[in-house]
């Protein structure tokens, strides 16, 4: 499974200051940061970047070239960004968040196509957020369509169902992984990815990776190509690479609602398998949860 770094995002508070600043060294050592923890690709995320953006992808890109050669994923509604910033990708890239306003996706796949880049298409319309399974598959289908007709080929498209936090509709987490499963018959070829930080937004901030963490166990089961997480959290790419092999099963056998002798866990485990219990919806969720 692809791991894709999420943390040189604008939203950051010190990496975005950092940004608008055109600091180097803090971006270079959060690049240098997921390099060493095994991540394989890093995201770059200026946001709407409106009036700037134009110079500061491009910066942004050959700061992080300078530290890291792992491909790189450019995240913006900005368009002249993006181009801008792939002139300059010595790899090929990914162009993140392709939802499908008619604007953007006018504006985005010409680059794809002609950059040979890839993209991660947001099952995310004019419309809003999809529902239920039934519309991320249509906006999966519309999607792909109109990526095919500018030149974009499936296994260049990576779809992303979008998670959403835990504290609301666990049905939706539900549903990105039943959209998993439907994925090779609606749009063969075409990989998937979620992102793992959605799902423990505004959860307590201690606690934010064991949801991360058992969620990324969830989606790796249901056949997921690739998430974008948390580079600073190193348990993620032990878990993905067979590191924690009994951890895994332990985790497995929560989610399938076996019969556990809690008793005979650490209290670290116990941790997990109540994690797994709230995120496949056999226990409630509430910022308490891993605790009584
Ligand atoms: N799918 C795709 N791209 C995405 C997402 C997705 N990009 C953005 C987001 N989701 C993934 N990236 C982040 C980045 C940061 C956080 C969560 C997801 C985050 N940050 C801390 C917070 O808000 O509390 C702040 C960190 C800080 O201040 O340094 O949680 O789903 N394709």
């Amino acid at each position: 499974m692809i791991l894709i770094a999420e943390n040189i995002n604008v939203m950051s508070q010190t990496l975005g200051l950092a940004m608008k600043e055109r600091q180097t060294q803090p971006i270079q050592n959060m690049a240098k940061v997921a390099q060493q923890a095994g991540m394989h690709y890093i995201d770059l995320n200026i946001g709407p970047a409106k009036k700037l953006g134009a110079e500061m992808m491009p910066w942004l890109v050959q700061t992080v070239q300078q530290v890291s050669d792992l491909p790189l994923s450019l995240d913006t509604t900005n368009p002249e960004a993006i181009e801008a910033g792939l002139k300059l990708c010595q790899r090929r890239a990914l162009i993140n968040s392709v939802s499908l306003q008619p604007e953007r996706l006018e504006h985005i796949l010409p680059l794809v196509s002609r950059y040979n880049a890839e993209m991660i298409g947001l099952l995310w319309s004019a419309d809003g957020m999809p529902r239920d399974v039934n519309e991320r598959c249509l906006l999966a289908v519309d999607l792909v369509f109109k990526a095919n007709e500018a030149g974009v080929s499936n296994e260049n498209i990576w779809l992303d169902p979008i998670a959403t936090p835990i504290s609301g509709d666990i049905s939706k987490i539900k549903s990105c992984l039943e959209f998993l499963q439907m994925l090779p018959e609606i749009a063969p070829g075409c990989k998937s990815i979620v992102g793992l930080s959605n799902v423990s937004n505004s959860t307590p901030t201690p606690l934010r990776p064991y949801l991360n963490r058992v969620f990324m166990v969830m989606l790796k089961r249901a056949g997921i190509y690739s998430v974008i997480a948390d580079a600073q959290d190193t348990e993620l790419p032990l878990l993905n690479c067979e590191e924690r092999t009994e951890l895994v099963n332990l985790i497995h056998q929560a989610l399938d609602d076996e019969d556990i002798d809690i008793k005979s866990l650490s209290e670290e485990e116990v941790k997990y398998v109540k994690t797994a219990r709230v995120l496949n919806g056999e226990a409630l969720y509430s910022h308490a949860w891993l605790e009584g």
